[in-house]
């Protein structure tokens, strides 16, 4: 097979040797206190020693050693500030303030590259003015009527993984913060139910920006609020891009989901939201086409918690702890991989999932943090590509769990241990009122493949963070315990809902994946469920031994089985994402509401998801089709959707479908030539 030489392979190249290449230019890779190398990042498992993660290579316990002169749990532990917002009002243009043919109608202009040209996603399903939403009360959640606006710059900066050194990472950076430099996590937005806002999310990483972007590239980005329920443009599905050198405003209406009577939401005004849905946990990432795993792992993530009364009346009653006092704490772990020069790596050809040999909670290498002896609530979030720890705590303490990925449990329960796959989050109170003077955050999962962990051996701990601990035991500290009530309106979803069932199959073929033999293609939907219905979906994992942790966007789901048995309690409520082990089959009811999509489901393993692991979904109203014919354009107008692959090559845009394809290029037969997603798994054209 050959392959012209033409820009798009080149942009293949180029992307290919980001990990070989910096600034254009070639190094040499360095093997480096036998840790992390280039050559080791080329495929499968590091055999990296560096002596911060030792257990990862089999050897016993380390709790100790060096990396860049980086002595373990000697930084402590970052906390992102919380982003700033502005009145509505503040950004200029307005969201949905464009001017077309003389008039104002809320739709963006052809992008020109320029950051007032701002794509900004609008809310049909809560204008009153539209036909068929007849609502005026909902105004308040539409376009015209957000409460709150921020403004985030995506751009390159540098990132002290390690003291002294200058690590360039991607950022999220709040411009309504002065004087703050873009860090990993970004900013931790907090936000209350039924207070809409707008996000712009301004696209600095054109290949021209000064005075760094070393990858040489414009990269493209689309934001993801993982555990969101939020319109279709809003939701950041993978190819509605906010290209490099553009901006777009996220909209976001911070509301549950309607009850599920369809007649209701699409008829009249009445119908209750679900609090069974109230949100707690989010969490913003990248989610663009096949670069995803790429702009994840260069630090585009960060925390967006959202409050709603219950949870503040917990807090005020002191049975939660109060994040004003500093005792609610996210907890970002990444698993990172470096060169040489400090630089991060990233290998484009690694397809079993990127598993680093460094460890970091919220951008800071093994930190350690200091605590009072009392109760701490801690959102751990796994921020990881393809790692899945098993957590304990060193001192033999449990974890009291009340709430698991976005939402609050209807009651606490102590787990003395738990997995947590990416993209999966847990709300943990942490006890230290009689904890030893130090104790740590261990990860008791081995691993040494992108593709699924090896076992847990509670031998064989990696501390990921120290915890000191200091003074008395604390007076009139919060009272959460083992069966209090949190969520105290909380129903499971009835099986007598279901009105239909479908079952997603994943396989592996031509090097990538296949859901139900089909490989990702964004403008088909894979299903198209009934507005304002109940679905039962099985996911199953049929792809010889590796791991798959399954997410779906809009909505989360309750697990019935999982390969046959009741879930643990952590995941008996409600999650937005289940991790399938080799051969694994999860049961979930799901249901469908509030918005038509196009939505997307798909594993959280991100290199997996980069390798087309994923499916569109599109719920309709009763007799409505869905456009996603697998021909037919989303309305760009809307969605801030870019036209199709073949009009971006035309108009010199990188369109990343190939990254993943790279293997196709290496006549591997792998992949997806030119812009062509419709194949079955033989590579025909469907
Ligand atoms: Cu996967």
């Amino acid at each position: 097979m050959s392959h012209p030489i033409n820009r798009r392979n080149l942009v293949k190249y180029g992307l290919a040797g980001l990990g070989a290449f910096a600034l254009g230019q070639w190094r040499v890779p360095i093997p480096f206190l036998d840790g992390p190398s280039e050559a080791s990042a080329k495929s499968g498992p590091s055999s990296g020693k560096s002596g911060l993660s030792s257990s990862q290579s089999g050897s016993p316990s380390s709790r100790s050693g060096t990396l860049f002169g980086y002595r373990s749990f000697s930084q402590p532990l970052f906390i992102p500030a919380i982003a700033q917002a502005k009145p509505r009002g503040a950004l200029s243009p307005a969201p949905g303030q464009y001017e077309r043919d003389g008039q104002l109608n809320g739709k963006p202009r052809a992008p020109r590259g320029q950051f007032e040209d701002v794509a900004h996603g609008i809310a049909p399903e809560f204008d009153g003015r539209v036909p068929g939403f007849p609502c005026p009360d909902w105004n308040r959640f539409s376009s015209h009527a957000h409460e709150k606006e921020y403004r985030i710059i995506i751009e390159e900066t540098v990132h002290p993984f390690f003291p002294g050194i200058s690590t360039p990472i991607f950022a999220f950076r709040d411009a309504y913060a002065s004087n703050q430099a873009g860090r990993t996590p970004g900013p931790t937005f907090v936000t209350r139910f039924r207070e809409p806002v707008v996000v712009r999310y301004e696209n600095h990483l054109t290949k021209n920006r000064g005075p760094i972007n070393s990858t040489g590239h414009d990269i493209e980005s689309s934001v993801h609020l993982h555990g969101s329920h939020v319109p279709s443009h809003a939701d950041g599905a993978p190819d509605f891009y906010t290209l490099a050198g553009e901006a777009k405003d996220y909209y976001y209406p911070n509301i549950i989901p309607r009850m599920t009577q369809a007649d209701r939401w699409a008829k009249t005004c009445e119908g209750a939201f679900d609090q069974t849905w109230i949100p707690s946990t989010l969490w913003y990432h990248d989610h663009a086409m096949d670069i995803t795993g790429f702009n994840v792992s260069r630090g585009l993530a960060g925390f967006y918690l959202m409050f709603d009364e219950r949870e503040e009346q917990l807090i005020a009653d002191r049975i939660l702890p109060d994040p004003a006092e500093g005792f609610d704490i996210g907890l970002a772990l990444t698993d990172q991989k470096f060169n040489a020069d400090g630089t991060l790596a990233f290998d484009f050809f690694d397809h079993d999932g990127r598993l680093g040999d460094v460890f970091t909670v919220n951008g800071t290498v093994q930190p350690f943090l200091e605590v009072q002896r009392r109760k701490y609530r801690f959102r751990i979030l796994n921020a990881s590509s393809a790692r899945i720890y098993q957590l304990r705590l060193s001192s033999g303490q449990p974890f009291l769990v009340f709430g698991a990925d976005t939402w609050l449990f209807p009651r606490a329960g102590a787990v003395k241990t738990f997995e947590i796959a990416p993209g999966q989050r847990h709300d943990v109170i942490i006890d230290f009122r009689n904890a030893p003077n130090e104790m740590f955050l261990d990860n008791i999962m081995l691993q040494t493949s992108g593709r699924k962990g090896d076992g847990v051996d509670p031998n064989k701990p990696t501390a990921l963070m120290k915890f000191v601990v200091t003074g008395a035991p604390v007076a009139n500290d919060v009272t959460i315990t083992d069966g209090t009530i949190i969520r105290d309106q909380w129903e499971p979803i009835s099986q007598n809902e279901v009105v239909a069932t479908r079952s997603f199959r994943s396989d592996r073929a031509l090097g990538a994946w296949t859901i139900n033999n089909r490989f990702f293609n964004p403008r088909r939907a894979d299903a198209v469920p009934e507005l304002g219905t109940t679905e039962q979906w099985s996911f199953e994992n049929n792809s010889g031994g590796w791991w798959h942790p399954f997410h779906t966007h809009l909505e989360g789901f309750q697990i019935q089985t999982l390969n046959g048995k009741t879930p643990p309690f952590e995941r008996s409520f409600n999650s937005d994402l289940v991790l399938l082990h080799g051969g694994e089959v999860a049961e979930v009811l799901m249901k469908f509401r509030t918005f038509t999509g196009p939505f997307v489901f798909h594993c959280h393993n991100i290199e997996h998801e980069d390798m087309r692991m994923m499916g569109a979904y599109d719920p309709r109203p009763s007799g409505v089709p869905s456009p996603l014919d697998g021909e037919t354009r989303v309305d760009p107008d809307v969605s801030g959707v870019v036209p199709t692959c073949e009009e971006l090559e035309e108009e010199h845009r990188i369109y990343f479908d190939v990254v993943g394809d790279l293997d196709r290029v290496e006549d591997r037969g792998v992949g997806f030539p030119n812009c062509n997603f419709d194949m079955d798994k033989r590579g025909n054209q469907l």
